[in-house]
């Protein structure tokens, strides 16, 4: 244990520690440490201790440089333009390592492209990284983040260290997770998330650097080794690829660390919902990726009567407890929000959360220092000057958008007006219901309910959604994205959705699963109901339902829907009802064919037979409609 030590010292003596106390840290970090330096060759090191003193120097720094820019109007807030090139998750360069490659992504037919997830073998693997990681930090820092994922301390916590050469992503990781020396000391000689992240542009650079905004772009990947608890990722500082806490640590990994152990990490919202009847309720929900959950975890109640609570806007862990009730906990500590589209009108408590201490990614910036993106034209001074996310001048009505689509606020959830007082409960909070939702713009009604647990696992497999600027794709296709999950597998999806299937036991409470569509179009291509705020009237049904109300539905080929007139419709003028509930039956066959033939296509003979038996069953039910 001593000579490790030794050994270890001595290699990482050989660069600087510019900040913290390497000697004190605990054992496997400093043996994680040392395999960093050697491999990535930074300038020094500096150890993160969260605090505001560490990211006001951080922050000077980067506003020297021109990486930020303040937005005067608000305390202690920066805008970021990113390299043009490196705006979005990349799904086509980030894999899952496994020697066996079933481990990884399901038997898909034979000539058919796994979508699934994308798998790598440990030697291939090794190549690429070969390729990138030695000598990536030479010239830079490189920063050592101990952070939490859940509250510090609680049972279903899990720890990781990232380290990485972006101080963007610093100042971005001490938003989105806990950062603090603390950390260290829970974790003693623990095993722990080991996350290595690099831009991907060593000095001298080879390659012109945009908007100060060092990336390789070509280069990109995003490995995830779930047996070592591991990930390294390579040439994007974006959200997604680059804050490794978030879908690299608390979806991929804690997926398989969730199956191993007998617990869940989904892609979901954590809301709670009180009613005028005064009870209280929480529920989880998983939309793809820029399809609503941040909004609907922060519900400005378009009913009187009602109260909403946020807990978490994009990640739940979920455990069974002794009792058999479901607890959530939010991994999280902050919000990486969808900036367009969000105003005072469609989501305020979003709003309220970034009025200072958040970072602005993308969005463009008016003449009085304060951000702008599609949605706030009613919001800002008449006529100011806008600069679009690119720099260039721009104004309202001149065509073309001002925020990058995917542009995004990263905001403290403390901050948020109406977070729950539970919401860092560190046993979590009891889930009633999960529901599950996508952009489907014909066919699928505004909610219905799951006959059985079975069956929710059914529906969450059948999640589609059009595509959305959140990743790389282009176009408004219509995508499988089951369960939210898609592109956030750790493990075999077909494998996932059995472990999902055998989490209902003897004694367990199981939550109610139901599936919503705010997404449903007219002829005229007008969505058919109002969304954001008024969401809240079918939350209302959806808790009448967990309530065990039995008058308010009717057995459908899809499951429970509404009873005509359930649904509290009032103030809202015209609602086509009749076309926002329809089922028809044509859309409905053709659509059970179609999932069962994803399901063939790319989960194979790993699907769990009672999902395309239940679909069967569905298509044969529109069948003889
Ligand atoms: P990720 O952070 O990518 O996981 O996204 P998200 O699921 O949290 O989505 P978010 O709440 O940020 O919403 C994304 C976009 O959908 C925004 O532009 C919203 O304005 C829009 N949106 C959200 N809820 C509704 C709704 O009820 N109706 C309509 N029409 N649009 C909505
Ligand atoms: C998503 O794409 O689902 C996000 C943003 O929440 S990212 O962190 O980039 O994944
Ligand atoms: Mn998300």
């Amino acid at each position: 244990v001593y000579e490790v030590h030794e050994i270890v010292v001595q290699k990482v003596g050989k660069v600087p520690v510019a900040k913290g106390d390497f000697s004190h840290l605990p054992k496997k970090v400093k043996i994680f440490l040392a395999h960093c330096v050697q491999l990535c060759g930074p300038r020094g090191i500096y150890i993160c201790d969260g605090s505001q003193e560490e990211a006001d120097e951080i922050i000077h720094k980067l506003l020297e440089r021109g990486t930020l820019t303040r937005l005067t109007k608000y305390p202690n807030s920066y805008l970021c333009r990113t390299d043009p090139d490196d705006v979005a998750r990349v799904e086509s360069k980030t894999f899952i390592v496994t020697p066996n490659k079933y481990d990884s992504v399901p038997h898909v037919r034979e000539g058919v492209k796994g979508t699934m997830g994308c798998w790598m073998s440990p030697e291939d693997m090794k190549k690429e990284l070969d390729d990138r990681f030695p000598g990536c930090m030479a010239g830079r820092m490189m920063y050592v983040i101990p952070f939490c994922m859940g509250p510090l301390g609680s049972p279903l916590s899990k720890i990781g260290v990232q380290v990485t050469d972006s101080n963007y992503v610093l100042l971005c990781m001490r938003i989105m997770t806990r950062v603090s020396p603390k950390v260290w000391e829970l974790l003693g000689d623990q095993d722990f998330v080991k996350c290595i992240h690099s831009m991907g542009c060593p000095r001298p650079v080879q390659r012109r650097v945009k908007n100060h905004w060092p990336c390789n772009p070509e280069k990109v990947i995003i490995a995830h080794f779930p047996e070592e608890r591991k990930i390294k990722s390579f040439g994007s500082g974006y959200g997604g690829n680059s804050l490794l806490g978030k879908k690299c640590f608390a979806l991929r990994i804690a997926s398989v660390i969730a199956r191993d152990e007998g617990w869940m990490a989904e892609h979901m919202l954590i809301m709670c919902i009180t009613t005028p009847r005064k009870t209280e309720h929480f529920v989880a929900a998983a939309f793809p990726s820029a399809c609503g959950k941040t909004n609907l975890a922060m519900l400005n109640p378009g009913l009187p009567g009602f109260k909403i609570q946020c807990i978490g806007d994009d990640i739940a862990w979920m455990k069974f407890d002794e009792n058999g009730v479901l607890h959530g906990i939010n991994p999280e500590a902050g919000f990486f929000g969808v900036a367009p589209g969000t105003n005072m009108k469609t989501n305020p408590n979003a709003m309220l959360s970034f009025q200072s201490n958040s970072i602005f990614t993308n969005v463009a910036e008016t003449a009085d220092g304060g951000y702008f993106w599609e949605g706030l034209e009613d919001e800002v001074t008449p006529g100011i000057g806008i600069k679009t996310w690119l720099g260039q001048p721009w104004h309202v009505g001149c065509g073309g958008k001002a925020a990058h689509p995917n542009s995004r606020f990263t905001a403290p959830a403390s901050q948020c007006p109406i977070m729950h007082p539970r919401w860092e409960d560190p046993k979590g909070v009891p889930i009633s219901a999960i529901i599950f939702g996508g952009r489907r713009p014909t066919g699928v009604p505004l909610v219905f309910e799951a006959k059985s647990w079975a069956h929710g696992v059914m529906i969450g497999a059948c999640v589609k959604s059009e595509a959305t600027a959140a990743a790389e794709f282009q176009g408004k296709t219509i995508m499988h994205d089951p369960m939210a999950m898609r592109p956030f597998m750790g493990y075999n999806f077909g494998h996932y959705l059995q472990h999902w299937l055998d989490l209902e036991q003897p004694g367990r409470k199981m939550p109610k699963i139901f599936h919503v569509n705010w997404f449903r179009l007219d002829e005229h291509g007008k969505f058919l109901w109002p969304g954001f705020g008024e969401n809240i009237r079918v939350l209302d049904w959806i808790l009448k339902r967990v309530e065990g109300d039995n008058t308010i539905a009717v057995s459908s080929p899809v499951g429970w829907i509404p009873k005509k007139g359930s649904i509290d419709m009032s103030g809202l003028g015209n609602i086509n009802e009749d076309e926002l509930f329809s089922l028809p039956s044509h859309y409905w066959l053709d659509d059970s064919r179609e999932s069962k033939r994803f399901l063939e296509d790319q989960v194979g003979s790993d699907c769990p037979p009672i999902i395309m038996k239940l679909l069967d069953e569905q298509e044969a039910a529109f069948g003889k409609l």
